[in-house]
């Protein structure tokens, strides 16, 4: 199965700034990530634990975020080059595309928190600006279990004003008109641009909420603000073909 955008597909990630693809790892596959997602949240909750502050234990607890993932476990170090993602940056990026950033993101039922709306390129901003988000549900996202929310077109809008939050970096928004949920059934990416507005709910089912989140980027980024070059710089693509 290819799974390289569609025009259909590439006409929407230009007109409204993103896509979805369709479910692109298996069972057996997902049953892996799922145990190194757990895994993993284990240490960091341990981690947490053991410096005894209350607002570090919390969100290990409650919104880990877990950074440089492909490089704490082998299986998502594979994981960033599926060719879901590869095909994605090939149509979109060129064809030298390196791993800019990669977190997995684990929303525990019934407490699981919100994340503000927010343009990812806020978090960093590079050289060049935009860059992919490939946010992939692991399990089933739903609007219950804080499935990830976008405003469809608002990458055009260009890098909006951000407030720092107790947790987060939060767009300047006068409303969230145009909003809509991207509920996706396991295995499912949804590609979207990083100027593309997005936000997450809290968890109120019964089910977690297990996301992995590569973004890709260029070769070759550099941090505006230092001029230095920037993200795990880890290679994928090469002269179009998957990097070894
Ligand atoms: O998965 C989530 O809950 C939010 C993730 C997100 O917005 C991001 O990684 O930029």
């Amino acid at each position: 199965m290819s799974f390289a955008p569609t025009p259909q597909q590439m006409k929407q990630f230009k007109e409204e700034g993103y896509y979805i693809s369709a479910p692109a790892f298996d069972a057996k596959m997902l049953a892996e990530v799922t145990k190194e997602f757990d895994r993993l949240h284990r240490e960091v909750v341990e981690k947490a634990a053991a410096t005894g502050e209350e607002k570090r234990i919390r969100l290990a607890r409650l919104r880990p975020f877990i950074g440089e993932a492909h490089l704490k476990s082998d299986v998502l170090k594979e994981v960033v080059k599926a060719p879901v993602y590869t095909e994605a940056c090939k149509a979109l990026l060129g064809p030298d595309a390196d791993l800019y950033y990669n977190q997995v993101v684990i929303k525990p039922p019934e407490q699981g928190m919100p994340f503000g709306w927010h343009q990812d390129t806020a978090y960093g901003p590079c050289e060049p600006m935009e860059y992919l988000t490939c946010w992939t549900a692991i399990g089933r996202a739903f609007v219950e279990n804080g499935c990830v929310w976008i405003i469809p077109g608002s990458h055009k809008r260009g890098l909006l004003k951000h407030v720092r939050s107790e947790y987060s970096l939060d767009a300047v928004l006068e409303d969230e008109q145009g909003a809509i949920p991207v509920e996706l059934e396991p295995g499912q990416v949804v590609i979207f641009n990083s100027l593309l507005l997005h936000k997450s709910g809290p968890n109120v089912s019964s089910e977690v909420r297990r996301a992995y989140v590569p973004q890709y980027h260029v070769s070759n980024v550099i941090e505006k603000a230092t001029g230095q070059p920037h993200g795990d710089r880890f290679p994928v693509l090469r002269a179009g073909l998957r990097a070894a």
